[in-house]
């Protein structure tokens, strides 16, 4: 009834050529083959706590889309999947914690670790009846990878009047302004919970009540290697109460010692945060590489023994020790300062 018998010659046809140049090209036949990836989630305040239960769902495609992979965390706050190599989307959730939705993930090889921070739901976590506290955090992560990521990652805030917070100054009392200070509230502060030094993070900057104004935020690179701030799947998360402000990644200019993810971190009269990026002009200035010198006066200076140094040039012969002590630190500085 039909020529039927002849159709299938086509499609075998193409299937033998398919075959062939399978044969012939393995490594472009082999390209999207899926390839193991693992998902871990841990804990934005507490180095080393890792979260069970947390629901994984990957799409390459529109909300809508089937998921092309998904699942819980176990007990070591791991998922395994296998995606083909290419961009997708992930959702994490858990109750309780802030919901990430959309974090971009590029697949590029087996064996990829993803590592993502979860944040407690501060506002849904507060005992009722108790005045909940307007947060916002700054969570830092990077890669675990230690061939090819860059070791001890530092995090820093500072606001023009109110202060430096970082690894040698954790907690900083920030001033309120007469006006949007009520007495009775808590006192608006500012800390880092750890600073973290031998790969991953999270190093988590909080800041509480903050008054309002522009607080500058930048990655700084203490360790210089292996592998870049740009190369050491760097993650920046700003969430607000119970939302994620905003997530970045560093570009491939991020090669130095300094970046920042954005301008300004802005808390309008209100506590309102958001979050002020870079203009294009200013990010072809390498702007984003270097800190604005709006904070210069507030940077803490304790940590910083230059003087130290300079005043024992001339008075004692421990002067070369000192200066090999102060070395490192003087090159610290020098890269905070030039990005
Ligand atoms: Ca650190």
């Amino acid at each position: 009834m039909s020529p039927a018998p002849r159709a299938p010659a086509p499609l075998a046809l193409a299937h033998a050529l398919a075959l062939l140049l399978g044969a012939l090209l393995p490594g472009a036949a082999g390209a999207q083959e899926p390839v193991p990836v693992a998902f871990v989630v841990n804990d934005a305040l507490t180095k080393d706590k890792v979260h069970e239960g947390v629901e994984i769902t990957v799409r390459a495609g529109a909300a809508g889309d089937a998921p092309a992979a998904e699942g819980q965390t176990d007990a070591a706050g791991r998922l395994e999947v296998r995606l083909a190599p290419g961009t997708y989307r992930v959702t994490y959730e858990k109750l309780g914690y802030v919901r990430i939705p959309d974090s971009p993930l590029e697949v590029r090889e087996a064996g990829q670790l993803v590592t993502t921070t979860l944040t407690l739901d501060l506002e849904s976590a507060a005992p009722a009846g108790a005045p909940a506290r307007r947060t916002v955090l700054v969570i830092l992560n990077w890669g675990s990878d230690r061939a090819r990521h860059v070791r001890d990652l530092d995090s820093h805030l500072a606001h023009p009047t109110a202060g430096h917070v970082y690894f040698a100054r954790r907690q900083v009392a920030l001033t309120p302004t007469a006006a949007a200070h009520d007495s009775s509230a808590p006192a608006p502060e500012a800390n880092l919970d750890v600073d973290d030094t031998d790969w991953g993070g999270p190093e988590t900057i909080t800041l509480h009540e903050a008054p309002p104004g522009r607080y500058q935020y930048w990655v700084h690179d203490f360790s210089e290697g292996p592998g870049t701030i740009a190369t050491s799947d760097v993650v920046v998360r700003v969430v607000a109460g119970a939302a994620v402000l905003g997530e970045f990644r560093p570009p491939p200019s991020a090669t130095g010692r300094d970046w920042r993810p954005f301008a300004w971190l802005e808390l309008d009269e209100h506590g309102g945060p958001s979050l002020v990026p870079f203009t294009p002009e200013e990010l072809a200035a390498g702007a984003d590489r270097t800190h604005d010198p709006t904070v210069e006066d507030v940077l803490d200076r304790s940590d910083d023994p230059d003087g130290e140094v300079v005043a024992c040039l001339v008075c004692s012969l421990a002067t070369a020790l000192l200066l090999v002590l102060g070395a490192g630190v003087a090159a610290y500085r020098a890269g905070r300062r030039a990005g």
